[in-house]
């Protein structure tokens, strides 16, 4: 299928994808080992925006097929980054359309000779759709700005005496009502007060739309039969800890597998052969959250061996994948990690940062880790869409429990409840899970955030989209993020655990923090006695400009920051006594949206700044995160010997 044909186009460019992705072979993290070699290509690429009326000027010029700078001017442009804020172009930063992006990459001559060998393209993120070529040719296509696609590229690069390889990707930011999450192109008509063909992009989400090739991009190989995918659940019997494995195989009928359990320390613990089976590993040691045990996220490297015929011979490939044994449960009022029960003390997050925007950054990640750590939080949820896969493998590293969200947040339109965008939103699901399955981190999908579930089809719009995401994952428990003002909400009945945000004294009853724990009291009660399931607080908070200060406080201070929490934790401490099984502050830090008369530069509920500096209510957060871990975990002991210096626990 060739660009012009991928999609219905409208003046902006491909508005109405419907083009079902089907879900093709897993999406195995690219990871060295004998078989398999790796090489980034992140670092600065060539990049053009298409500035045309219509945005088509890079499909009606082809630039894909020469190298881009042969098609007009181009830019400069660092991956991984969102390209809005790189520049002083004030056109870029709210560009609304497509943008091109383009790399040469130098080839190990054995990758383009050795047709055993096969070459694989990944992307991990490209917001929102991408098409994507190699020398000039149509590769792969992909809609949605974050979660990684694949494209085997071998014939390409083996075709000729080729040392190189050019690699184009177009990339459309545009949203509409069926992508996820949602938008809506608005078309200024009125040419009295607008140029002709002006448009904006509308969104009901509160974060702005950054765009590009957010995370790395690389190349990988693996032998023509190749481990394709492993899906691993766990459980436990007694003491004994049992690791289910499935193995799936690409590339040869003929072939066998063996698998090998280690430690920590490298001792083999179990081995099994075949396709699937199930390890025993007498005295397993747990994957517990960070805070919960004196060796928290234990982690066993799960080995698999493939030897497969070819036609040029036998030939073997190697895969290591971290495994964590653990279990998850919900009861009535509890949720329960390895039978135990585990309280959310933890935050929301966005992906967002200056300069580079969602772009991955390694310093960002280990910042807000230490951060995370310092505070004593033991969770955080993905607001509002899947975060890049090296954070969830820090997750998994250091005991930070996860609730994994897909990007389903600001679904309003009556539209946007249609069989599209249902049939995408379970594709999605499907990919998500594809993707995340493996973490012991992961304990809760979440399939949206806030949607306007009053509306008469989003009952069974979302009872399908839950009943999806518990066939692919039976393992783990499915939520949805509902607002203490949707009473009526129609997808709550379906969920295992409700999650509900709440802005007390913030969007209602301004100013009167006297309020908050009648109305929180209140919510909880209301949420519980209708559904008989665990509640999480999963946002709570109020806008702060770091520096403000105000006593008796006012809002945007930091002493009202501070008092709002305040307020909500003492019905907090009651409630989990009964059946709130969770808080998580909104936000982590501050973070961009898009420009209205409500945001200053930005949402500005962090704890931190948005460069990562804490403001007053970061230090009472931390007071209370290390003082429920210290009562509500097994030994005072345990979190004494993780609290890095915290002097909480000197
Ligand atoms: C909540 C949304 C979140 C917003 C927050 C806010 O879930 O995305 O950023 O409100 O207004 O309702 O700060």
């Amino acid at each position: 299928m060739g660009p012009g044909q991928a999609c219905t186009w409208t003046a902006l460019g491909p508005l109405l994808w419907g083009c079902a992705l089907a879900l093709q072979g897993g999406m195995l993290y690219p990871r060295e080992s004998p078989s398999r070699e790796r090489k980034e290509l992140d670092g600065l690429w060539s990049f053009r925006a298409d500035f045309s009326d219509n945005r088509r000027q890079g499909f009606e010029q082809q630039w894909y097929r020469r190298p881009l700078r042969e098609s007009g001017p181009t830019l400069d442009m660092p991956v991984p980054s969102s390209f809005n804020d790189v520049g002083q172009d004030a056109r870029l930063r709210s560009f609304v359309g497509w943008v091109w992006y383009e790399r040469e990459a130098a080839l190990p001559q054995r990758w383009s000779q050795d047709l055993d060998t096969r070459v694989v393209l990944r992307i991990g993120s490209a917001h929102y759709y991408a098409i994507v070529w190699v020398n000039g040719v149509h590769v792969a296509e992909h809609e949605g700005g974050h979660l990684p696609f694949e494209a085997d590229i071998s014939k390409l690069v083996q075709s000729g005496p080729l040392s190189s390889c050019r690699i184009t990707i177009a990339i459309n930011n545009t949203l509409t009502p069926h992508t996820l999450p949602p938008g809506t192109i608005q078309y200024k008509t009125d040419t009295s007060k607008y140029p002709k063909g002006y448009f904006v992009q509308d969104i009901k989400f509160d974060f702005f739309n950054y765009a590009g090739l957010h995370r790395p991009v690389l190349l990988y190989t693996t032998p023509t039969a190749y481990i394709d995918d492993i899906t691993v659940t766990t459980g436990m019997d007694q003491d004994t800890g049992l690791v289910n494995y499935q193995v799936f195989v690409q590339g040869s009928e003929h072939f066998q597998l063996e698998v090998c359990l280690r430690d920590e320390e490298g001792k083999v613990v179990a081995e099994g052969t075949g396709g699937r089976g199930q390890l025993q590993v007498p005295s397993a040691n747990l994957w517990w959250p960070y805070l919960m045990h004196e060796h928290p996220a234990y982690l066993y490297s799960l080995e698999v061996k493939l030897t497969a015929q070819t036609a040029a011979g036998p030939a073997s490939d190697f895969y290591t994948l971290p495994v964590g044994i653990r279990t998850v449960a919900v009861t009535e009022s509890q949720f329960l990690i390895n039978g135990k029960p585990f309280y959310f003390h933890g935050v929301n997050k966005h992906e967002d940062a200056d300069i580079r925007g969602k772009g991955f950054d390694w310093s960002l990640l280990m910042k807000d880790f230490n951060l995370l750590r310092w505070l004593g939080a033991n969770s955080f949820r993905t607001s509002h869409y899947p975060y890049a896969e090296e954070v969830m493998q820090l997750c998994d590293r250091y005991g930070i429990v996860v609730i994994d969200e897909c990007p389903g947040v600001g679904i309003v339109l009556p539209e946007s409840f249609g069989n599209v965008s249902l049939q995408h939103h379970l594709e999605v699901m499907e990919e998500l899970v594809r993707r995340d399955k493996n973490h012991p981190a992961v304990v809760m999908w979440s399939v949206a955030n806030e949607p306007a579930s009053s509306l008469k089809p989003a009952g069974y719009y979302f009872k399908t989209v839950i009943a999806h995401t518990k066939t692919l994952d039976p393992s783990r428990p499915v939520t949805f993020v509902t607002n203490s003002n949707y009473a009526a909400d129609l997808g709550v009945p379906y969920v295992d655990v409700i999650c509900v945000n709440s802005y007390y004294s913030w969007y209602h009853d301004y100013g009167h923090l006297e309020v908050i724990q009648l109305q929180l009291a209140t919510q909880f009660d209301t949420w519980y006695r209708a559904y008989q399931k665990p509640v999480i607080q999963s946002e709570y908070g109020a806008e702060t400009i770091a520096g403000f200060h105000q006593d008796p406080p006012l809002m945007f201070s930091e002493e009202y920051q501070k008092s709002l929490l305040e307020q909500y934790h003492s019905v907090l401490d009651q409630k989990r006594k009964e059946y709130v099984v969770g808080e998580l502050i909104w936000n982590f830090a501050d973070f961009m949206t898009n420009q209205t008369p409500a945001r200053v530069l930005g949402n500005k509920k962090g704890i931190f700044t948005r460069q990562r500096q804490p403001k007053s209510a970061a230090f009472l957060l931390r007071e209370r995160y290390w003082k429920l871990a210290n009562e509500t975990r097994y030994h005072r002991s345990v979190v004494k010997s993780q609290c890095l210096g915290n002097s909480l626990f000197p």
